[in-house]
C-alpha cells in the first residue's frame, strides 16, 4: 500500500481521479504546459502516410452495404451483423479516424515510455524501448471486447430529441467487438519500471498532429489513470486471429475495455508515464460532457460507455408482411447486459427479448432474438432496450450534453411492412 500522507488525492484510485479531474480550467492548463505536443523522438519508425486517393484516408475497402462513410470515418451498418456470432469481422469493424490511417512498418517500429513515473525517469529522446519482436516474446493474453465511440448514437440527439450537438453524426454502428491478443500493459510498464508513485500515462499514436478548426493540436493522445493501465488493458498486435489491420492500428494499439474508444489509442509510438496528473485536450476539451447542468470546465473526463442496443436491420428497414424473428445485441461498459426488453408498438408494451448465448461477457456484447408478427401493412417503430448487472438501463430520453455523447436513450427503428 501507497503510504497515507500524501496532501494529493489517491489518483490510483479511480473515483478519486475522477474528482480531482473536475478541476478549474486555469489549474489544467497550469498542469497541462509542459505535458506538451512534442515528437517522440527515438519511438515511432518508418512512417508514411496514407494514399491520398484511399477513401477518406482509410485503407480497407467500404463496401456501402457495409458502411455508412462520415470524413475520415465509417460507421457500420447495422444489417452487416447479421447471420455472425459474436464478433465483428475486421471487414465491416468501424472507423473512427482523426486524420488518415498511418502505413507503419512492424520491423522498424518501437514503442518508447518515458517520464518520471518510471525508475530513473527516462527522458522522452532515451525512453526504455520495446521492439514488435520483443513484445511477441512476452505472454500473449487474448480477450474479447467492444470498443465504441464516445460519439456512437449522437445522430439521436438531433432526429429523436430536436436538439443541436456538434460531431459526426454516428447512429448505432459506431461499435464492434473483436477477440484482441497482444501483451498486458502492465507487463510493460513493471518491466519498464513503474513505480508507486505513477498516477497517469498518456499514449500517443503516430497518426498526424491534428488540426482543429486552424489550431494544432498535437498527435492524438489521451491521458489514462495508473488504476485502469494495471488492470485490464491490452497493447494487442492481434485482430481476431489475424495482425492488427492498418485502419485498426498497425502495429499495436490499446484496447481499453469498457471505457470510450477515444482511450484505445492506435498506432501507438510511446507512452509517458507521470508521477502527476497529466492533460491533452482529449481528456479537457473533448470526451466531457459540456452544456447546461454541468460545470464550465466540463464534467470529469468520461471513461465507461453506457448500456445500448440495436437491431440487426437496415436503417430504414423494409420487410414483408408475415412472422420475422428480429434480431440484435445489447452491451454496456458497466459490465454485463442482464436482459433486453423489445416494444413493437413504439413504447407501450413490452417483452423480454430471448437471449443466444448462454455465457455472456462483461467487455463484449449479448445477442437475442423477438419473433414478430405485424399485423397490417405500414410503419412501425422498433423499439430495444436494455438492464445491465449495475441495472442501469436505457431512458426514453438522453441528457443533453453540447458534443452529443453517450447517447444511452432507447433509439426508434424505423421499419415498414409492405
Ligand atoms: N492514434 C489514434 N488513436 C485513436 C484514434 C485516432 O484518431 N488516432 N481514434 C480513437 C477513437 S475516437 C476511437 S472511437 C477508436 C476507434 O477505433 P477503430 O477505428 O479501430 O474502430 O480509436 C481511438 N484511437
Ligand atoms: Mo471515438
Amino acid at each position: 500500500m501507497r503510504s497515507g500522507n500524501r496532501k494529493d488525492p489517491d489518483l490510483t484510485d479511480e473515483a478519486a481521479y475522477e474528482r480531482a479531474r473536475s478541476l478549474s480550467r486555469r489549474g489544467m492548463l497550469r498542469l497541462s504546459a509542459g505535458a506538451g505536443a512534442g515528437l517522440a523522438a527515438g519511438a515511432g519508425g518508418a512512417l508514411t502516410a496514407a494514399p491520398a486517393e484511399a477513401a477518406a484516408g482509410i485503407v480497407k475497402p467500404l463496401p456501402p452495404e457495409l458502411f455508412i462513410t462520415h470524413g475520415t470515418n465509417a460507421e457500420m451498418r447495422w444489417e452487416a451483423m447479421q447471420g455472425q456470432g459474436l464478433l465483428t469481422p475486421a471487414d465491416r469493424f468501424f472507423v473512427r479516424n482523426h486524420g488518415s490511417t498511418p502505413l507503419i512498418d512492424a520491423r522498424t517500429w518501437r514503442l518508447g515510455l518515458w517520464g518520471s513515473g518510471l525508475h530513473g525517469s527516462p527522458s522522452e529522446q532515451s525512453p526504455v524501448e520495446f521492439s514488435y519482436d520483443d513484445l511477441l516474446r512476452l505472454r500473449a493474453e487474448t480477450i474479447t471486447a467492444f470498443i465504441e465511440c464516445t460519439g456512437n448514437g449522437r445522430s439521436f440527439y438531433t432526429s429523436q430529441q430536436g436538439q443541436t450537438v456538434s460531431g459526426t453524426p454516428w447512429k448505432t454502428g459506431g461499435v464492434g467487438v473483436a477477440r484482441w491478443r497482444g501483451v498486458r500493459l502492465s507487463t510493460v510498464l513493471r518491466l519498464a519500471g513503474i513505480t508507486r508513485e505513477a498516477v497517469d500515462i498518456l499514449p500517443r499514436g503516430l497518426d498526424a498532429e491534428y488540426v482543429d478548426k486552424g489550431e494544432n493540436l498535437g498527435r492524438v493522445r489521451r491521458p489514462l489513470p495508473v488504476s485502469k493501465a494495471m488492470k485490464d488493458v491490452l497493447l494487442a498486435y492481434e485482430m481476431n486471429g489475424a495482425p492488427l489491420p492498418p485502419d485498426h492500428g498497425h502495429p499495436v494499439r490499446l484496447v481499453v475495455p469498457s471505457w470510450t474508444g477515444i482511450a484505445s489509442i492506435k498506432w501507438l509510438g510511446d507512452i509517458q508515464v507521470a508521477a502527476e496528473p497529466l492533460y491533452s485536450p482529449w481528456n479537457t476539451r473533448f470526451y466531457r460532457f459540456f452544456g447546461p447542468g454541468y460545470p464550465e470546465e466540463g464534467s470529469a473526463p468520461l471513461t465507461r460507455t453506457n448500456v445500448k442496443s440495436a437491431f440487426e436491420l437496415p436503417w430504414e428497414a423494409t420487410l414483408p408482411a408475415g412472422s420475422h424473428v428480429l434480431r440484435g445485441r445489447s452491451w454496456s461498459g458497466n459490465g454485463r447486459v442482464r436482459h433486453t426488453e423489445v416494444s413493437v408498438d413504439g413504447g407501450t408494451t413490452w417483452r423480454r427479448a430471448r437471449p443466444l448465448d448462454r455465457h455472456t461477457n462483461p467487455r463484449g456484447w449479448v445477442r437475442w432474438e423477438f419473433p414478430w408478427t405485424p399485423r397490417a401493412a405500414g410503419q412501425y417503430e422498433l423499439l430495444a432496450r436494455a438492464t445491465d448487472e449495475t441495472g442501469a438501463s436505457q431512458p426514453a430520453t438522453a441528457p443533453y450534453n453540447t458534443l452529443g455523447y453517450l447517447f444511452g436513450a432507447v433509439v426508434r427503428h424505423p421499419v415498414t411492412i409492405t
